[in-house]
């Protein structure tokens, strides 16, 4: 079913980035909202992050410093396995019709997970580009980030740069580290074209799993709340294990499986599946200089 006109396909691949509005109807927002302030409450009898995901590690993030009063849970990892309401969206929301009509038609899920920056946190996401985190057989690979509350440019919206799919795959490690981020002079030279994605909750955004983003902090008194699923071409084939694992890995989302593997050539360094509950492990050790 296409759902995008012409001009948005055609945005879509000159800027590797698109908003698309009411990707998740009002009902469905509510259950989200209300699965994510549970989980939050949940996260208050913890001090550490929680929780176990398919390969040991904590499925629930805190930042430091995270306390009852003043809780700083920043991630979920793979949330469809413990929410319908979540396996339900991340199946059928009409972003996932967008990605068959982009990069379809068999389309299979990645891996999915909660960001959060509620109020109070310091929680900042360093410039990075997904593949390098995921390298797959080719890169038809896309990110949509559904919005579960109003974005706006307090709350350290999604920040990308257009055009940087068609771009190079930047270095990820640094000094021998893998840091989940590009170098400190890319984030200089690239910082003045970045677009910033504010936007109404139930709102998505569609970003090309080569495009630089990052994010800073929530200055405001209310929570930012993505649910992130990373979708992609169903003959595009993981080179490594999933770095958020999930039962729901490589589900056929759209179309049929083919059992084929397509290849596009490109060349990174192999990234290092954090040991940690989540990257943002991996981004704190990025030092100033790097
Ligand atoms: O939370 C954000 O603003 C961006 C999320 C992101 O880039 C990621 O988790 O890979």
């Amino acid at each position: 079913m296409d759902v995008l006109n012409r001009d948005q396909v055609e945005a879509f691949w000159r800027d590797g980035y698109l908003f698309l509005e009411d990707a998740v109807p009002p009902e469905k927002l509510t259950a989200l909202s209300s699965e994510f302030d549970n989980w939050v409450d949940q996260s208050r009898s913890h001090r550490q992050a929680f929780g176990t995901t398919l390969d040991g590690r904590p499925r629930f993030d805190v930042e430091p410093g995270h306390t009852a009063e003043a809780p700083t849970l920043r991630r979920i990892s793979s949330p469809t396995e413990i929410s319908d309401t979540y396996l339900d969206v991340m199946r059928s929301s009409i972003a996932v019709d967008a990605v068959a009509q982009l990069i379809g038609p068999n389309v299979t899920l990645n891996h999915s997970k909660v960001n959060s920056k509620l109020p109070g946190a310091r929680t900042e996401v360093k410039f990075h580009q997904d593949f390098l985190f995921e390298p797959h057989s080719n890169d038809d690979m896309i990110t949509v980030l559904y919005f579960l509350d109003d974005v706006t440019m307090q709350k350290g919206p999604l920040e990308v740069l257009p055009g940087s799919h068609r771009g190079p795959l930047y270095e990820h490690w640094h000094d021998g580290v893998f840091t989940g981020s590009v170098a400190s002079a890319v984030v200089d030279e690239t910082r003045d074209g970045m677009v910033p994605c504010p936007g109404r909750s139930g709102s998505a955004c569609l970003m090309h799993g080569r495009t630089l983003h990052g994010s800073g902090p929530n200055h405001s008194d209310s929570p930012r709340t993505l649910f992130i699923c990373a979708y992609k071409a169903e003959d595009c084939r993981p080179l490594q294990a999933c770095h958020v694992p999930s039962v729901h890995e490589g589900e056929v989302v759209r179309g049929e499986a083919t059992n084929r593997v397509r290849c596009s050539e490109s060349e990174m360094a192999y990234p290092e599946i954090p040991t940690g509950a989540s990257f943002f492990n991996q981004q704190e050790r990025h030092t100033v200089d790097m």
